[in-house]
This record gives C-alpha cells, sequence and structure tokens, in this order.
C-alpha cells in the first residue's frame, strides 16, 4: 500500500495524520515510531522530525515541508540525498504572515505599543506628531512568495516598500536590491526593516550591531523598528538588546528566536520596547497544507513535475 512517512517532531502529529488520510484516501499514513514496511513509503513530510527519520526508505520520491521554512530539514545529517525537498507555498499561510507583518507595521506606524503604555499608566498623552504610512519606508529583506505579497499589501495600506533579495529580481511596484552592496542601500532606507528571508549559511547572525548602526533615525516612529518572522538565526539578541538601549534601534517585534521557545529569563521578555510572539506569525494549518501536499503528490504520481523544490544548493 502506497504510504506517507509525517516526520513531525514538534506538534502533535494526529491532526495531520488525520487531514492527510482525509486527502489521501486508500493511502497509510505512518509515524517514524510505528511497524510499516520502509519499501512502501513513496513521500514524507516533516516538520522538525527526529534525525535519521528519512534514512533507509529505497522509494522516498519527495519530502515535503509542513512549513515555508526547510531549514529544520536540512540539519538532519541523515537527509537522504538527492531526494527532492519540496516547501510549502500556499495562500493560506501567505495570507496569514502578511496580516502579521501589515498589523505590525501599522502598530509601528500609529504608536499602539506607546499608546499601551501610556494607558496602563492611566495617562492622556497624544503624542500629536502623526506620520501617514506614505511617509515611512519598510524594508523587506527576503523578496520570496511571502515577501511579494506583504510588499503588496503594505503598498496598499500607503507605505514606501522596498526589497532586498540576494539574486537580483525585479519586483513590479517594489524598489528592489541585492547583493552585499543592496543589502546596506536597503537598511540605510528602511525605517521599518522586516526581516523574511531563510536561515542558510549566508543568512545566519546577520540581524547584528553592524547592520543596526546602517539603519536610519526614523524618527516619526520613535526609531527604526525590526520585524523578525524569518529564524531566530538570523538574529543577534545580545545586539539587539544592546541597539534597544542606545536607541539604534527603536522597537523589535520578534516572532522568532535563537532558542524557542524563548527562555524564561530572557531579557527580551520585558524589554519595554519588544514584542514577542510564539513563533505564530503564520502557522501551517492542517486543512490547507494537507491539501497543498496532496494535490503535488497526486499530480507527480501522474508523471507531473514537483513544484517549489527547494535548491539544496541555497537551502531554499
Ligand atoms: C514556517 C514556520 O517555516 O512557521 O512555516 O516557521
Amino acid at each position: 500500500m502506497n504510504t506517507l512517512l509525517l516526520g513531525i517532531g514538534a506538534w502533535d502529529p494526529e491532526p495531520w495524520r488525520a487531514r492527510f488520510q482525509a486527502v489521501l484516501p486508500g493511502w497509510q499514513v505512518v509515524l517514524p515510531g510505528e511497524i510499516f514496511d520502509r519499501r512502501a513509503v513513496r513521500y514524507a513530510a516533516a516538520w522538525k522530525q527526529p534525525e535519521g527519520t528519512f534514512a533507509d526508505l529505497p522509494l522516498l520520491d519527495a519530502i515535503f515541508s509542513l512549513g515555508a521554512g526547510v531549514d529544520h530539514l536540512f540539519k538532519d545529517k541523515r537527509l537522504p540525498e538527492g531526494v527532492p525537498v519540496v516547501r510549502v507555498v500556499d495562500p493560506d499561510l501567505t495570507t496569514r504572515m502578511s496580516e502579521y507583518v501589515v498589523m505590525h507595521c501599522l502598530m509601528a506606524l500609529r504608536r499602539v505599543r506607546v499608546y499601551d503604555g501610556f494607558q496602563r499608566e492611566r495617562k492622556w498623552i497624544d503624542l500629536r506628531d502623526q506620520p501617514q504610512a506614505s511617509d515611512i519606508r519598510v524594508g523587506l529583506l527576503g523578496m520570496g512568495v511571502l515577501g511579494q505579497d506583504a510588499a503588496a499589501k503594505l503598498k496598499t495600506m500607503g507605505f514606501q516598500v522596498a526589497g532586498w533579495s540576494r539574486r537580483p529580481k525585479a519586483v513590479e511596484g517594489v524598489a528592489m536590491h541585492h547583493g552585499a552592496d543592496g543589502l546596506d542601500a536597503l537598511v540605510a532606507a528602511s525605517d521599518i526593516l522586516v526581516a523574511m528571508m531563510p536561515l542558510t549559511a549566508d543568512t545566519a547572525g546577520i540581524l547584528d550591531a553592524m547592520l543596526f548602526s546602517r539603519l536610519p533615525k526614523a524618527e516619526a516612529i520613535g526609531g527604526p523598528v525590526l520585524i523578525n518572522v524569518g529564524r531566530g538565526g538570523l538574529q543577534n539578541e545580545t545586539d539587539i538588546l544592546a541597539a534597544l538601549d542606545t536607541g539604534t534601534l527603536g522597537a523589535a517585534v520578534l516572532d522568532v528566536f535563537q532558542t524557542e521557545p524563548l527562555p524564561e529569563d530572557s531579557p527580551l521578555w520585558s524589554h519595554p520596547h519588544v514584542t514577542v510572539t510564539p513563533h505564530n506569525s503564520a502557522i501551517s494549518s492542517p486543512p490547507a497544507i494537507a491539501a497543498y501536499v496532496a494535490a503535488q503528490i497526486t499530480a507527480h504520481m501522474e508523471g507531473k513535475p514537483l513544484v517549489n523544490v527547494v535548491d539544496p544548493a541555497h537551502g531554499y
């Protein structure tokens, strides 16, 4: 019987199994600790799988990440070589991510966290300065599907939007930068900097003191704002805290952390200018993602090529 192996290490696998069983009738859906015929496994789907989950599967045709990121897969030293890894590109996940990014850009624009503080102290303070979105420059690091969707929605709200990608890329209506020089130019012109890029050897630790020192003053919103919805490995948390304390950064909105869950003793929890969310800017919803994976499996079994295949050399 055709078998799908679900290598899920970080979430409850049962809702995923139930969804996959519903969208792949006639398939066996198994979890790593169970007894099954390893030669029957044609496809695998994964989120933070235990190391070696996908080794010794001689007929494995593809591994699907259950999230947009694939770094969790490439960490596995026993990941089979030559088996395509496919990432999620689905409107459900993309929409959730753009909601988060647009919401936090608007919150920074309208100084929502500052007014929260005034309210808690019962202070009727009106800062009076009220820039419009069109006064504020948002720089997006990473212009894949998620970055492009966020860019379009931020533009609808009136923000000035620019983007950066590793390689040259044209995105209609967005001022695009690329490469090392392009990164400096983008950062220097970003009142709000949004990290949406994958974690790779090239991007690890990129959000550091050096990069923050290039940000503009962004006085209209009380200092430049960093939003990281990519990966915790992109950021140096000591540098973020130092930059917040010197005013190099005005605020940070962090959905991802070097260590997750964020340790209870991290100073980020209580910093007045930090917003912490538990890596849920865009959750993978079992119904939407299982339907996406099942459609790819069905098409692939009919001889059609897989789409959204990751280039292992670049890690995305
Ligand atoms: C993802 C994530 O990669 O949630 O989708 O981090």
